[in-house]
């Protein structure tokens, strides 16, 4: 399969024009998002949705996402990230597999009918986790265009998958609100240096390869600028696939925890990492539970 994106490659670090679409079928496949948001989105690769989870229903996430975090069995598996500075849990992998709001949570048609329509196709969940960045101890997420790690990592073809991301906090200035850099999503940064094996051990405490080098990291902000996403639990952010993004370290006495869904097209199933390297487990990459998704009913 020709490599459209060749990173990681030991040669310089390069933009490269992204030549996939960044909303399917016009967004004609389902209906979830209105016209304005899904313009939004494909303009900057990204759009925010206040409020889209009542704080009953965050508060019933947050208690699971708790108990997870406290479950001994879950505290000892391969699921469980710290942080690089400390024991503190950073992240917790396939949590819609692990917690049964979750579970809800990743088949929720507010959810799952706009992934749908941007993706315009079925989709199936590709990994998701919650970033716990807990008070005064949640380090940075250095910026980084997931699709570069999952294409050359997890073998992700084409750009046609998602991050959803669930604010089950509030995410203000002051705790590690996510970053993200408007428009970015158009050009993908070919980075430079080689894969280590085993690599997501090391980079999903701290990313130091397959991260954009610093001219391309300005020049697409100097164009796009920078958004930092600043808004209240139960609110929702959709971005493509290769949207530059970050977020800084948790300097507040409170945590913040954001729960991330990824939807990739059932179209987009993973092949061969095209970095050569072995694939990724299946708890950070599926590649066994890969069915397309069905919307649960809409809540009453
Ligand atoms: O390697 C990955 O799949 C993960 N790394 C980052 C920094 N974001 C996406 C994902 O969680
Ligand atoms: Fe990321």
């Amino acid at each position: 399969m020709k490599d459209f994106y060749v990173s990681r490659a030991g040669r310089d670090a390069a933009l490269i024009a992204r030549c996939d679409p960044v909303v399917y079928d016009q967004g004609g496949y389902v209906d979830a998002l209105t016209e304005e948001q899904l313009r939004n989105y494909a303009r900057q690769g990204f759009v925010t949705l206040n409020g889209v989870f009542s704080s009953r229903e965050v508060q019933a996430l947050c208690d699971e996402a708790i108990a997870l975090e406290h479950d001994p069995s879950v505290r000892e598996g391969e699921e469980v990230i710290r942080e690089p500075g400390s024991a503190a849990l950073r992240s917790i992998f396939r949590v819609h597999e692990l917690g049964h709001r979750l579970a809800g949570l990743a088949r929720d048609p507010r959810l799952l009918n706009a992934a749908r329509q941007i993706l315009g196709s079925e989709v199936y969940v590709h990994q998701s986790r919650v970033n716990m960045k807990p008070a005064l101890d949640g380090e940075e997420f250095y910026w980084h265009s997931d699709f570069e790690t999952w294409h050359v990592e997890d073998g992700m073809p084409a750009m046609r998958a998602l991050s959803c991301s669930v604010l089950l906090t509030d995410n203000t200035p002051f705790n590690g609100p996510l970053m993200l850099i408007p428009e970015s999503h158009q050009q993908f940064v070919a980075c430079v240096g080689e894969t280590p094996e085993d690599h997501y051990h090391a980079s999903l405490r701290r990313q130091e390869v397959g991260v954009p080098d610093p001219v391309s990291l300005r020049l697409l902000a100097e164009r796009g600028g920078l958004r930092s996403v600043v808004a209240r639990a139960g609110s929702v952010v959709f971005f493509d696939c290769n949207t530059l993004h970050g977020s800084g370290g948790n300097l507040s006495p409170w945590s913040r925890s954001n729960v991330f869904v990824v939807y990739n097209s059932v179209e987009n199933r993973l092949v061969a990492p095209f970095g050569g390297t072995q694939p990724r487990p299946e708890h950070v990459a599926a590649r066994q539970r890969c069915e397309a998704l069905t919307p649960l009913p809409a809540a009453a």
